[in-house]
């Protein structure tokens, strides 16, 4: 009797089939896309996933890390479907994901974590929770990038097993968005606020006042914002935050320990609070409402007892709002005031911000007053500003505006944003290095970066969005990779790999020619 052979060729292309119609299972750690570029990334070959049982576990000792667990579970939750209970534990689970602090305290300021991965147990570690929620966005970038949607996947969902080792190389990295020019709602913030931190941003720069609209609740001066906030750049209804509504966002923040900096421009880019208050002028008269884009002509009359008041109580109440250590008064473009009422005008707001136990921060330009050890000068135009900083101690923050400013177009094509500083397209703004950029300002002067988003073109979150990214993750690469580790050729590749992100996060992104996206986008 003949038997039923099976031929080994049919076996062969049953079982090549069966592999090539599994999932995809990741199992090489360092070929994943991580922005900003990790330290250091070994690889094991296996994988981990997340399954329907998978709970979320932390160290109970520290009752800091449950809202940290909380944000990881609920950013895994909508796409997984899955429970992903969050618990406290005395030691180290067996399996699923867990939350540790390293050594017998927390260090708030190190940002540095820890992500070892094996087939059974996700150990994230950390010196602080702020360092956990770093970690947490690298986790969430080396899953598949369906985790992001919002409605339930298919999964599955695995990690590539191996170990993560990371650091940042400056401790500030921010962004600055101009609520001043356009108001944004606390939705459209708290969105911009979830965008930045996925790549580790850990400052958000509100630019809260300027000509156009004073978009912040002083109580003590209520008309700055009720009447200062009622329009925008080329006219309509503005807006402004009550201090309930700033608190709100100021919390939302916390939650992935991002500091808040309020700016209120002064003594130029006031008018709006000039329209607000007559007596804020020299010759007593309140301006008139400004809808333009013009910059560099007004002042608060800085001579007068009234301003002092005013800048007084301004800043009391921000820094009240404020738990953060900075206030950014502005400082730049005051082409109105008399040259020599500049610099000590600067020197009495330093000393009203000191008074609150705030440090100062100001735009270049306050390099003309008193500044010492302890302010910082925002780099944006003139290094010579800058460099004039540093010798009187003066710590830096680098927002060259050819390299870092957002508003700026990538190219001629470019619908919305300016081009005064530069045309800059992604490799123009990833290919530098802040230690390098300028003379008489080294490594050590520097306390970070920033990209700023002016907004006189911008009037929605989609333009945000557009203007954003896919700058913003090479920006926050340049504050925390350090610049021997970057290297254009190898970014563009992994920022293209980013593409799958931005559309599960529903980023409205400019799909520049110089990346190699996915053959879909291009
Ligand atoms: C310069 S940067 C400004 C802003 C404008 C921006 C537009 C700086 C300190 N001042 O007032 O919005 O250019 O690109």
């Amino acid at each position: 009797m003949k038997k039923n052979k099976i031929s080994p060729v049919i076996l062969l292309i049953f079982f090549v089939g069966l592999i090539s119609c599994e999932d995809k299972k990741p199992s090489d750690l360092t070929k994943e896309n991580i922005i900003p570029k990790p330290v250091s990334i070994t690889a094991t070959g296996e994988y981990f996933t997340i399954h329907p049982e998978t709970e979320i576990t932390y160290q109970d000792k520290w009752t800091d890390l449950k809202p940290v667990s909380e944000y990881l579970a609920e950013k895994l939750r909508p796409a997984t479907g899955f429970k992903l209970e969050v618990k406290a534990l005395s030691q180290l689970p067996p399996a699923g994901i867990f939350l540790e602090i390293v050594g017998d305290q927390i260090v708030p300021e190190d940002e540095s974590y820890e992500i070892h991965i094996t087939k059974a147990l996700l150990k994230l570690s950390a010196k602080s929770p702020a360092g956990l929620i770093r970690g947490i966005q690298t986790v969430r970038q080396i899953l598949p990038a369906q985790i992001e949607f919002q409605e339930k996947q298919k999964g599955p969902w695995m990690i590539a097993t191996g170990k993560i080792t990371d650091k940042p190389e400056y401790s500030y990295r921010g962004a600055m968005l101009d609520v001043a020019r356009h108001f944004f709602s606390v939705r459209d913030v708290k969105r911009f606020i979830d965008l930045i931190s996925y790549y580790k941003i850990n400052t958000l720069h509100l630019h809260l006042t300027d000509d156009q609209g004073w978009r912040i609740e002083i109580k003590s001066w209520p008309k700055l914002a009720e009447y200062g906030g009622t329009t925008k750049v080329g006219g309509g209804p503005g807006g402004y935050y009550t201090q309930d509504q700033y608190t709100e966002i100021v919390n939302y923040a916390k939650m992935v320990y991002v500091t808040i900096i309020p700016e209120v421009d002064m003594p130029g880019h006031t008018n709006a609070a000039l329209s607000a208050y007559g007596e804020l002028n020299c010759d007593g008269k309140a301006r008139r409402i400004y809808t333009g884009k013009d910059v560099g002509f007004s002042t608060l009359c800085t001579r007068k007892k009234v301003t002092c008041k005013f800048v007084e109580a301004v800043i009391k109440e921000l820094a009240a709002l404020t738990p953060g250590p900075y206030i950014h008064i502005g400082g730049d473009e005051s082409h109105a005031t008399r040259k020599e009422e500049y610099a000590p005008f600067i020197n009495q707001v330093l000393g009203i911000v000191k008074a609150q136990g705030k440090i100062m921060i100001g735009w270049d330009e306050i390099s003309q007053a008193n500044i010492k050890s302890g302010s910082i000068a925002q780099y944006w135009a003139n290094s010579k500003n800058a460099a004039t900083a540093v010798k009187k101690g003066a710590k830096i923050i680098m927002s060259p505006a050819r390299k870092m400013y957002l508003d700026m177009k990538y190219d001629s094509l470019t619908r919305i944003g300016q081009n005064w500083a530069a045309y800059i397209d992604i490799d123009s703004s990833y290919s530098w290095d802040p230690a390098t950029f300028a003379t008489g300002i080294s490594r050590e002067n520097i306390i970070g970066v920033e990209a700023p988003l002016w907004t006189e073109t911008i009037t929605n979150i989609e333009d945000i969005e557009y203007m954003v990214f896919p700058r913003l993750p090479g920006i926050a690469e340049i504050g925390w990779t350090p610049a021997k580790n970057r290297e254009w050729k190898e970014y563009r590749e992994r920022l293209a790999g980013h593409s799958e992100h931005f559309k599960t996060m529903g980023v409205n992104y400019y799909p520049s020619k110089l990346i190699p996206w996915p053959s879909e986008k291009k």
